[in-house]
Parts: C-alpha cells; structure tokens; sequence
C-alpha cells in the first residue's frame, strides 16, 4: 500500500460531499471477531456457516444453531471496537452527509459512538418467533441453554434478529441503503469478500451512478478488482490513516 495511493484516498474522502461507507465482517476481525470466511475456530471448525445461518440449518438441529448464536453473542460482550469502528465514527462527526451500512450483525459501530447505522443484516442481540415474528427477550438462563426458548403466544422456536440465506433482507433500511448509495459520491468499502447479494452489488450501483470507489481489505476480492482506489491493508491500520484523530 503505497503513499501516494493514501494520499489519494484522503483527498477523495475531503474533497466528498455524500460519502456511504459499507462494512463487512472484515471490519470487525480486529476486534477478535471471526469473519465468516476464515475457518471456523474450535468446536464450530466442522460447521459450515452457510448451514448454520440459514432455515434449513435451524429446522434440522435447532439446539446447534442455538449455541452458534449464544456463543457469538458471549464473545461480542467481551470485545471492544477497534481503530477502524473509531475512525468511522470520527468521519461520521467530521462530514455533514455520511450514511453507515453494515452486513455485521454486531453492535461494535454503535459502541464507537457511530449513529444510524443500517443493520442490513439483522443484528445478533435481538430476537423474535421463527413462526410468528412476535419479539422475545432472553434471559441469561436462556442464553446458556441447549435449545432456544419458546415463544410465550404460539410455541414457536425463538431465534436471533439476523437475516439468514434465503431470508430477505430488511426492506426499509434496504431502500434507504439503495438511495443512498445512488446519491453518494464517495463509497468507502471496508473488511468485505463482496460475495454476499443482494448487499455485493451495492459498490457495483455506486460506480454506476459516478461515485468512487475506496476499498479497503487485506487481500484482493471483486470489489477490491472494480475500485478506483485500493487499500490492501487491515482496516484497524488503514482507516486512522484515512481520517485522522
Ligand atoms: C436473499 C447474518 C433472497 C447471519 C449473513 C446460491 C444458493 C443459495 C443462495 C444464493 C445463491 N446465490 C446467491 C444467493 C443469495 C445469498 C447469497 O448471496 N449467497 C452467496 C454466499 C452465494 N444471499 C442471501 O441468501 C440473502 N437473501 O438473497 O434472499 C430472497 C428474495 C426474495 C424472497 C426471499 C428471499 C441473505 C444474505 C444474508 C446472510 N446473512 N449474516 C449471521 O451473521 O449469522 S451474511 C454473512 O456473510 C455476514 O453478514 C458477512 O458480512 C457476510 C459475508 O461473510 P464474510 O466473508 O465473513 O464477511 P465478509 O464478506 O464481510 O468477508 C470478510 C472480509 O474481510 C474478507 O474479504 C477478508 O479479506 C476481510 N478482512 C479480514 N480481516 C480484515 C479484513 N478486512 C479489513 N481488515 C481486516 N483486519
Ligand atoms: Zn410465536
């Protein structure tokens, strides 16, 4: 990652009027987070986490996808945001017209003083009725069972507020995202494979309608391959670069 291509950015980030930054797991990996790419760490390195977050994954062992999520959930309590959930709660502050979309169901953003965050995604600490939608909040005996609670109105099994594959994604903050990103003249994407639609073509659509791509990721992905500017680096080391303190 060279000076000039990080002086690019800087320019870029200063001298745009409607920035949209979207994260990915990778924004969160500094943080002690896994990303869903890297291989699963311990008991979950045999579960593929395509099955687990998923309705299938949830009707055939209820129990398991449980503990995925309870586990997650436990390991979010004990992290802390890090440079790169710092810096874009900073940029936030500095510019009049920053819109945040993330596919993280974490609440780091939040905890780094970012507001408004658009959870396309779902986020991990809520939780409603796979049958009847109603919410539920769980306790912490809950959260050390084998299997989800049921439902106090129909008996259904609880399960958090993330969107599974196949699910659709939350149409409000989908359409705020769209709008945004068709009106940003700077995206800044960050820690994402670019693999995951319907939230992969938002940099696509970004590009089409003349904003700059800024991407920002370790190793090279299809986005990384269609910006304008690359930053191959960690987002907890690049992002304080990008908008300093
Ligand atoms: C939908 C919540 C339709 C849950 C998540 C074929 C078969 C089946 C389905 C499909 C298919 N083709 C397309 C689909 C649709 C599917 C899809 O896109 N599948 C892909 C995988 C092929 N999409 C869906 O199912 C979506 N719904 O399409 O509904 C529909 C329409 C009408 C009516 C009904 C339904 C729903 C997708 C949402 C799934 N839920 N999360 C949970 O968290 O448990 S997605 C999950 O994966 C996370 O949100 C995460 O963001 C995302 C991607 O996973 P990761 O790779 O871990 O994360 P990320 O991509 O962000 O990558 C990490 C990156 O960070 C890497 O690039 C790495 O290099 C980088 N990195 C690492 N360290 C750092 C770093 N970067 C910076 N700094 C670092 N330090
Ligand atoms: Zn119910």
């Amino acid at each position: 990652m060279n000076e000039n291509t990080i002086r690019q950015a800087i320019e870029a980030i200063e001298t745009a009027d409607r920035i949209v930054i979207l994260t990915g797991a990778g924004v969160s990996a500094e943080s002690g987070i896994q990303t869903f790419r890297d291989a699963q760490s311990g008991m979950w390195a045999n579960f593929d986490p395509m099955k687990l977050a998923s309705q299938d994954g949830f009707a055939q062992d209820a129990g398991l996808v449980w503990r995925w999520y309870m586990e997650r959930l436990k390991k979010l309590g004990e992290v802390q945001p890090n440079p790169a959930h710092l810096a874009i709660a900073r940029l936030q502050k500095q510019k009049r017209d920053v819109t945040l979309i993330t596919q993280n169901v974490d609440d780091l953003h939040e905890r780094a003083g970012s507001q408004a965050v658009l959870h396309l995604h779902g986020t991990i600490a809520r939780f409603h009725c796979n049958e009847c939608g109603t919410a539920h909040l769980i306790s912490a005996v809950e959260m050390d069972a084998d299997q989800p609670p049921v439902c106090d109105l129909c008996l259904g099994k609880i399960r958090p507020s993330v969107v599974w594959f196949g699910e659709m994604l939350p149409q409000h903050e989908l359409q705020q995202a769209w709008q945004a990103v068709r009106a940003c003249d700077l995206m800044i994407v960050i820690g994402t494979s670019g693999v995951v639609y319907p939230v992969a073509e938002l940099p696509f659509a970004g590009q089409r309608a003349g904003a700059t791509i800024l991407d920002v990721n370790p190793v090279a992905t299809p986005i990384s391959e269609m910006a304008n500017i690359s930053l191959q680096g960690k987002a907890g080391e690049v992002l304080p670069l990008l908008v300093p303190q």
